[in-house]
């Protein structure tokens, strides 16, 4: 797809989250991007506190699901400390408008198109590509081994891209984030400022088939001394028995790497479908329903996958924020200040 069908696509969506963005201004988006990560360069994690090492409160859940779930007009930090503590997940029931999250699903699709569809040599760059395309200057210098060009082609060929291939994106959802409270509520949980990561600030449309044996902990890579939380906001009706995929989760609390590369896992850092048939696992598996907006949060050694079957119809949107502490995070997934 040419720059030119893709500015016609993204204009037909006039006054809706597109619109906005193509409003923005890329310049002062991608400075800001580059400070963040600027911010970072050379700074040493410290092994402080994490906030599973602290006791939480416990809080009822009255509803019967495998993963505790609370509305956003009553939830308090509480049930995030204590479902973190007791299952090592809570799912935030409609934490972001939907009609907002369904009209993002138009963004998850430019910004992979923009990926796919890079202008040719000595041809300047459309607004749109300036905007679904604009990555900091400094992210291939920062990205540790095997490098950017590995992490792009990994992304494409799984149906993801980074939120920092487009700094307006970028800029767009920490200033949505921060709307809804998600700095506050981040911080509150952590014990500590957070920061992000450009690594795993991800915006996902899963191509099908789903890998069966994608279980994986995110620790497998990113360590365990970790001080984590991640923000999965589904941007479409997914889960269960929808036709789209949701996430596979094991909702128990574990405080460590289990199995990595165990049996036929396609990675040294996922676990194959057959090591979670165990009967300590196979009864507590779940695929949650999600509706646009839905907020899943987990840490680092919450054991998932993106949802396995073979009744897909539809395609699945989600995006992907893990947050670390300011001072305890993984510094091999290349930190933004926030
Ligand atoms: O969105 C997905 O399907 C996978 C997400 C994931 O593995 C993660 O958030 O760590």
């Amino acid at each position: 797809m040419s720059t030119g069908e893709l500015s016609a696509k993204a204009t037909s969506h006039q006054n809706s989250v597109v619109d906005k963005l193509l409003q923005r201004d890329a310049i002062k988006d991608l400075s800001r991007t580059n400070q963040r990560l600027a911010d970072y360069v050379g700074r040493e994690p410290i092994q402080a506190l994490r906030a599973i090492d602290i006791e939480a409160p416990k809080t009822t859940f009255t509803s019967t699901h495998k993963v505790p779930e609370v509305n956003a007009e009553v939830f308090e930090i509480d049930h995030l400390k204590s479902a973190m503590a007791s299952h090592g997940c809570l799912i935030i029931r409609g934490l972001f408008n939907s009609t907002k999250m369904t009209d993002f699903c138009r963004v998850i699709d430019l910004a992979m198109e923009a990926t796919e569809t890079q202008p040719k040599q000595g041809e300047p760059a459309s607004d749109i590509a300036e905007i679904f395309l604009n990555p900091p200057s400094e992210i291939a210098s920062l990205v540790p081994r095997p490098g950017i060009d590995f992490a792009r082609a990994f992304h494409r060929e799984t149906g993801s891209v980074m939120c920092v291939e487009s700094a307006s994106i970028s800029e767009h959802l920490l200033e949505l984030y921060e709307s809804v409270g998600i700095k506050n509520l981040v911080a509150d949980y952590l014990g500590e400022a957070p920061c992000l990561s450009a690594l795993k600030w991800v915006l996902r449309r899963p191509k099908l088939p789903i890998n069966r044996d994608g279980w994986h902990q995110d620790g497998a890579f990113m360590g365990e001394g970790i001080n984590s939380l991640n923000m999965w906001i589904a941007a479409n009706h997914c889960g269960g028995e929808s036709g789209a995929p949701g996430m596979d989760l094991l909702p128990q609390r574990l405080l460590k790497i289990l199995g990595a590369g165990e049996g036929e896992a396609v990675f040294d850092w996922s676990v194959s479908d057959h090591a979670m048939r165990t009967p300590q696992y196979d009864n507590a598996i779940t695929a949650p329903v999600f509706e646009a907006g839905d907020a899943l949060f987990f840490d680092h050694f919450l054991l998932h996958r993106t949802q396995y079957g073979h009744n897909f119809i539809r395609p699945r949107y989600a995006i992907e924020t893990w947050f670390f502490g300011a001072k305890n995070f993984p510094s091999n997934q290349v930190p933004l200040s926030w």
